[in-house]
């Protein structure tokens, strides 16, 4: 009887040590992720640098979206972002005056969207966390710490992940 008592014991301990330890990981990540900065552009030339308090002075939004993942097919999750149309208009950008929004990411993948897609209402979404996680860089095996998410694209393709930069044309 003793000798379970001491297991169970064990147990208890590797489990406080172990939650206490990816509770540690979860605060590294939300730290790297506040310090994390999109670049805005228009016509090549910078006009701001979004910050994480930028985006999450606007109104975020949680909506469920089905990832298409090359290695691992498709998979339901829940994205928490901002709308892409908010960033541009928060930066006092005037949509009229441009065509395209280039969306560019830490590995150099870049992806033109229209304006008109960009101003739809509820699809283009800058999403920071995924299933209430931050999205982790793509050095931690993630897709973040900020990724494009398309609502109304069926393919996964141009949802930038590891978003840098965003460039009006
Ligand atoms: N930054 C970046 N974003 C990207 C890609 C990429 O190579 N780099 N690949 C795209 C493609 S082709 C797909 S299908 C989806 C999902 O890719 P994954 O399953 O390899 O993560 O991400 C898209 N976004
Ligand atoms: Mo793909």
């Amino acid at each position: 009887m003793k000798k379970i008592g001491l297991i169970i014991a064990g147990l208890a301990i590797v489990v406080a040590v172990t939650a206490y330890m990816n509770a540690g990981d979860r605060e590294d990540r939300l730290a790297a992720q506040r310090e994390a900065v999109i670049f805005l552009k228009a016509a090549g030339e910078e006009v701001a640098t979004i910050t994480f308090d930028a985006i999450e002075s606007l109104e975020s939004h949680v909506f469920t979206a089905t990832l298409k993942s090359t290695e691992r097919g498709p998979s339901e999750h829940t994205y928490t972002g901002v709308e892409l149309r908010g960033l541009l208009q928060a930066a006092d950008l005037d949509p009229d005056d441009w065509e395209q929004v280039v969306a560019r990411a830490a590995d150099g993948y870049t992806v033109a969207l229209g304006m008109e897609e960009v101003l739809t209402p509820g699809n283009v979404y800058v999403v920071y966390l995924r299933d209430d996680e931050p999205l982790q860089t793509r050095e931690d095996g993630g897709s973040g710490p900020y990724q494009v998410v398309i609502r109304e694209d069926t393919f996964g393709q141009r949802w930038v992940k590891y978003l840098m930069e965003i460039d009006l044309r």
